[in-house]
């Protein structure tokens, strides 16, 4: 087992992995810019090393400072949390050139994973199933116009080096398609560097349902149920939960089998997720993320697992500490993202917080890096903190969601907190009958 290990992060995510390196007496090293020098990531770690200043791009982005920072304290390993350079193929290499162990899995998964023409051609080899659509890229408004007459209007336009919503057009008619492309292909171009793009099939009004996966990086892997993580605005997510509301034990189990399978067959390593669009009782295959995700705390609610444990063990090459049959379903979980942002308009929120009380009691877990007298800087995002509770069923989890609200003080910034005060009263969000599109509408109609 590794001795020492460095977190490549801030924030909430920096304690977590720190929390995890503590109870299996690993030493941990925190990196910091010069905006950070009083974060919590900084108190709690047994060392910390500042890397540069406040900008991302300088410190938290920066390989060679943080791979310095790691030589200097004789750190074997590196956890990089998600963001920054979690999913960045060519830091994963400098690492192997240096000999420092990387908490995730390899530069080619990363890679792979990180092109979603490759990406999805992998999944479909592997018998996960997708979105209808271009067999690889479109490179003309000509082939683009035939793919769309195969596979019916609306389409949707995507970038290859894309993701996470960055760099798509929808195109609801032929009228529509050959500006749709060429729009797609110059954003593509000046957001990514590269115009390759690809077309599916539309799909109006799925949810976004994510498996959580495990690989030991030796052909065995496991699945851990889903996510339904539909709740989002801008592309970000606000409210997650598991199990899903509408996914039912065999539906679970099937899609489950096919995701393990999928990445046992390329000896994947650590925690991924596979995000699908679901509608009307089918999954598509989006995109898959290789890294730890922030909402990963609901999966471990209800299995009753640590992730980040699992991930140095699986690092470290020891097996993973469960199999498939282990894993049982307890209750449900729902995290909330709370963020410094004052409403409507979601505008960042830094500043000074005056009074910090986080919510506890039975089934109340606060992955926050605030304490009173922190000043939240301006540089990063606005994430402070995650409140997850744990219910028997999903009335009970949401019911200890709204008291464990009612105890989170944060004095001195707004928050979104009233957001999902008024999010509970809502009779589709406590039916669980929501879409990809559910709060963006609401946002429109009755919160702005
Ligand atoms: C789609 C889609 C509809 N049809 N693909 C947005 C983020 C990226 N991961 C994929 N996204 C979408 N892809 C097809 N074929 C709708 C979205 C989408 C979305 C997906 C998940 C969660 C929120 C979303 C909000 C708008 C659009």
């Amino acid at each position: 087992m590794f001795e020492k290990i460095l977190i490549a992060n801030r924030g909430e995510i920096a304690l977590r992995v720190i929390r995890a390196c503590r109870e299996m007496g690993i030493k941990s090293v925190a990196v910091h810019s010069t905006a950070d020098s009083d974060a919590m990531h900084v108190r709690m770690a047994d060392e910390s090393v500042c890397i540069g200043p406040p900008s991302s791009s300088q410190s938290y982005l920066s390989i060679p400072a943080i791979i310095s920072a790691c030589e200097i304290t004789g750190a074997e390993a590196i956890h990089p949390g998600y963001g920054f350079l979690s999913e960045n193929a060519s830091f994963v290499q400098a690492l192997e050139d240096h000999d420092i162990a990387f908490i995730g899995p390899t530069a080619e998964h990363i890679r792979i994973m990180g092109d979603k023409i490759t990406a999805k051609d992998t999944m479909k080899r592997l018998g996960v199933p997708c979105v209808p659509g271009s067999d690889g890229g479109v490179a003309t408004v000509e082939e683009a116009l035939t793919v769309a007459a195969q596979i019916g209007y609306p389409v949707i336009i995507k970038a290859t080096a894309g993701g996470g919503g960055r760099g798509m057009k929808v195109a609801k008619t032929e009228a529509d398609l050959e500006v749709a492309f060429r729009t797609a292909r110059s954003e593509a171009k000046a957001a990514f560097g590269n115009d390759e793009v690809y077309m599916e099939k539309y799909l109006q009004r799925p949810r976004h349902i994510e498996i959580q996966v495990f690989g030991d990086g030796k052909g065995s892997a496991v699945h851990l149920g889903e996510r339904d993580c539909s709740l989002q605005r801008r592309h970000q997510k606000v409210f997650e939960e598991a199990p899903g509301p509408c996914i039912t034990p065999e539906l679970r189990a099937r899609i489950g089998k096919t995701c393990a399978d999928a990445v046992a067959a390329i000896n994947y390593i650590g925690a991924g997720t596979i995000e699908f669009l679901y509608e009307d009782g089918e999954f598509y295959f989006i995109e898959m993320n290789t890294r730890l995700q922030v909402e990963h705390p609901v999966t471990e609610g209800i299995f009753g697992v640590d992730l980040v444990r699992e991930q140095i063990r699986v690092a470290a090459g020891l097996p993973m500490s469960f199999g498939q049959d282990d894993l049982t379903i307890n209750g449900h979980a729902i995290e909330v993202r709370i963020n410094a942002e004052r409403l409507p308009n979601f505008a960042p929120c830094p500043g000074k917080v005056k009074v910090f009380h986080a919510p506890g009691g039975l089934g109340v877990r606060m992955d926050s890096a605030l304490y009173a007298g922190y000043s939240i800087p301006p540089y990063y995002d606005s994430l402070i903190g995650k409140l997850i509770v744990h219910g028997r069923d999903r009335p009970e989890a949401l019911a200890r969601l709204k008291r464990a609200l009612g105890e989170l003080i944060v004095d001195g910034v707004d928050t979104t907190v009233p957001l999902f005060d008024a999010l509970l009263e809502e009779p589709d969000i406590l039916a669980g009958d929501y879409s990809i599109h559910w709060l963006e509408k609401w946002l429109a109609e009755a919160f702005a």
